[in-house]
C-alpha cells in the first residue's frame, strides 16, 4: 500500500473485482443492474485527502469518503490505535452493568467536546441508528412525564437523518420513503430554509424568519402537544448542502422553546470540526436537547455513532428505576472508541477545528465562490469545509434544468474521470472535503472543478440543444 499506486494499474484484478462485485454485491441506493453492466469503479487504498482506483488513477476526495473522513486516509494513530484495542479487547458488550475503557474514555471525551449539559453518550453503529434511537428516547421521555400522547417526531422537508424503518421516515426525501410505505405513523415534516429554491426576491434574513414561522404553523397544525421532539441538522448535508439564511435558527430555537418541545441537533456531517466548531450547534448557537454523532467521529476508519443526550433527558433516565428498553450488540464497540479517541486527539492535536474556522475554510469558501461567475452557476453557497455549487441552465434567473438530477451527474462523472470526487445531488455539486486539506490541494481542486464545469456546459448545451 505505501508503494506508488500509480505504478500499479491492474486491469485484470479490476475485472475480476467487477465480475464479483456484479455477481453478487448489492450496493447502497444505486441501480444495481445498470451498474453491473457498467462495472463500479474499484477504490483500493488512499492517503492524505487522495484515493486510488484499481486502475492506479487519483482522485481528490472532495467528499471525504462520504462526509466522514476528517483526519484524511493513511493515518497510523488511528491504525495503532484499532491494532491496540483489537488485540487487547476484540470485543466486550456493554450491557448487564459492563462496560470497558474504551466506551468510559470516549464518553467522558464526546461530553467535553459537547455544549454544557450535554454529558450522557449511548453509542451505536451508525448514525441512522443514532438517529432512530432519538426518536425512541423523546418518545420514552415524554411519557415518563405522564404525556404519552406526544409522539410525532417533526423533521424538515429534504431533511436526511438516515435509512432504518424511523430514520427513512424522518428523512423529508420522498424517494426515500416511497418504495418503503413509509413514513411511519408519527412522523410529520416542515419546510426547510433552502433559499436559493424558495427565496427569490427577499432577504435572507426576512427568509429565514418566514421559513421558521411556517415551521410553527406545521406545529400548530398537528398540535403543539401531539409533538415528542423537531430533528434538524445545522446545515442539511444530503439533502443538498442547504445553508441556514440569518435569522433561521434563532427564530427556530424561541419556537421550539415556547411550544415544549426536544430539539435533537443531527450533527453526523456537521460534527467533528466541518462548520468551523467541534459541532455545527456552536456554530449557529443551537441548545439541543440530544445530538446525534456519526461518520466524523471515527473519521470514518470504522463505523461508530453516538447519542449525546442533556439533562432534561438524562435526569428523567436516571429519575426511573426502569430499564431503557434499546441495546444493539455492537454499541460502544471497543476497536471503534479506541479509533475515535485516536481520532478526536489527532483534531485536537493538530488544531483542525480551528483551522477549519480560521484559515483553511474561509479558503475553501473564497475560491469556491470565485467559480460563481462560471455560465452554468447559479449560486455558490457553504460553510467552513462544506460547499456547494448550484448548477443552473439560466445563469440570469436561476432557471433549472428541466430533467433535473441530469446534469449533475454529467458533472459528478466528469469529475471522477479527471481526478476529482465531487457529489452531485440533483444538479447541486457540493464538497466536504477532509479536513487536513491545505490551500494547494483547494487550488488544484478548485482548477479541477472549474474544468469539469467547462465540460458539463459543453455536454448540457449538447444534449439539450440550448
Ligand atoms: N444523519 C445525517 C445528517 C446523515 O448525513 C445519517 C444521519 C445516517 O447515518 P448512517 O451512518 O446510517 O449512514 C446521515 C448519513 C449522501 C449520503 O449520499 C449521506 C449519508 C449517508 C449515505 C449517503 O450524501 N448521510
Amino acid at each position: 500500500m505505501t508503494q506508488d499506486p500509480a505504478q500499479r494499474p491492474n486491469r485484470p484484478e479490476t475485472l475480476r473485482w467487477q465480475a464479483l462485485d456484479a455477481a453478487h454485491h448489492l450496493h447502497p441506493q444505486s441501480d444495481s443492474r445498470a451498474l453491473a453492466k457498467k462495472g463500479a469503479r474499484v477504490i483500493t487504498h488512499g492517503k492524505g485527502v487522495y484515493v486510488w482506483d484499481s486502475e492506479g488513477r487519483r482522485l481528490l476526495d472532495g467528499m471525504a469518503g462520504l462526509w466522514c473522513v476528517e483526519v484524511g486516509y493513511g493515518r497510523m494513530e488511528l491504525v495503532e490505535a484499532a491494532t491496540r484495542a483489537m488485540s487487547e479487547l476484540p470485543f466486550y458488550n456493554t450491557f448487564f452493568q459492563t462496560t470497558h475503557p474504551y466506551a468510559a474514555e470516549l464518553s467522558a471525551r464526546i461530553a467535553e467536546l459537547t455544549p454544557p449539559g450535554l454529558d450522557r453518550v449511548m453509542f451505536h453503529t451508525s448514525g441512522s441508528e443514532a438517529t432512530d434511537a432519538a426518536a425512541k428516547l423523546a418518545r420514552y421521555y415524554w411519557r415518563l412525564q405522564g404525556q404519552a400522547d406526544r409522539q410525532v417526531i417533526l423533521s424538515r422537508e429534504l431533511g436526511y437523518h438516515g435509512s432504518t424503518m424511523a430514520a427513512a421516515s424522518m428523512t423529508g426525501i420522498p424517494y426515500m420513503r416511497e418504495q418503503f410505505g413509509l413514513p411511519l405513523p408519527g412522523f410529520e415534516y416542515a419546510p426547510c430554509p433552502y433559499y436559493f429554491r424558495d427565496g427569490k426576491g427577499q432577504a435572507p434574513e426576512a427568509f429565514g424568519k418566514a421559513v421558521a414561522q411556517r415551521l410553527e404553523g406545521r406545529i400548530l397544525e398537528i398540535g403543539p402537544k401531539k409533538i415528542a421532539a423537531f430533528i434538524a441538522e445545522p446545515v442539511q448535508g444530503a439533502g443538498g448542502l442547504i445553508v441556514p439564511p440569518p435569522g433561521y435558527w434563532p427564530a427556530v430555537s424561541e419556537i421550539l422553546k415556547r411550544h415544549d418541545i426536544l430539539f435533537i441537533a443531527d450533527e453526523v456531517v456537521c460534527g467533528f470540526g466541518r462548520t468551523g466548531a467541534w459541532f455545527g450547534s456552536q456554530t449557529y448557537d443551537l441548545k439541543p436537547d440530544m445530538m446525534t454523532l456519526a461518520k466524523g467521529l471515527t473519521s470514518g476508519y470504522v463505523p461508530l455513532a453516538a447519542l449525546v443526550v442533556g439533562p432534561r433527558i438524562s435526569e428523567a433516565l436516571l429519575a426511573t428505576d426502569k430499564d431503557f428498553a434499546h441495546g444493539m450488540t455492537y454499541e460502544g464497540h471497543p476497536v471503534s472508541c479506541a479509533v475515535a479517541l485516536a481520532s478526536i486527539e489527532v483534531t485536537e492535536k493538530e488544531g483542525l477545528v480551528a483551522r477549519v474556522r480560521e484559515e483553511i475554510g474561509p479558503y475553501l469558501q473564497k475560491r469556491v465562490a470565485e467559480l460563481g461567475d462560471h455560465p452554468l452557476v447559479g449560486e455558490t453557497r457553504g460553510v467552513g469545509l462544506l460547499a456547494a455549487v448550484e448548477l443552473v441552465a439560466d445563469k440570469k434567473t436561476g432557471e433549472r434544468f428541466p430533467d433535473e438530477g441530469k446534469t449533475g451527474l454529467l458533472c459528478r462523472d466528469f469529475c471522477f474521470d479527471n481526478g476529482l470526487i465531487m457529489r452531485s445531488i440533483r444538479d447541486t455539486m457540493v464538497l466536504s472535503p477532509p479536513l487536513v486539506i491545505t490551500k494547494s490541494e483547494i487550488d488544484e481542486l478548485v482548477a479541477q472543478a472549474r474544468v469539469c464545469l467547462d465540460l458539463t456546459l459543453e455536454a448540457a448545451r449538447a444534449r439539450t440543444k440550448v
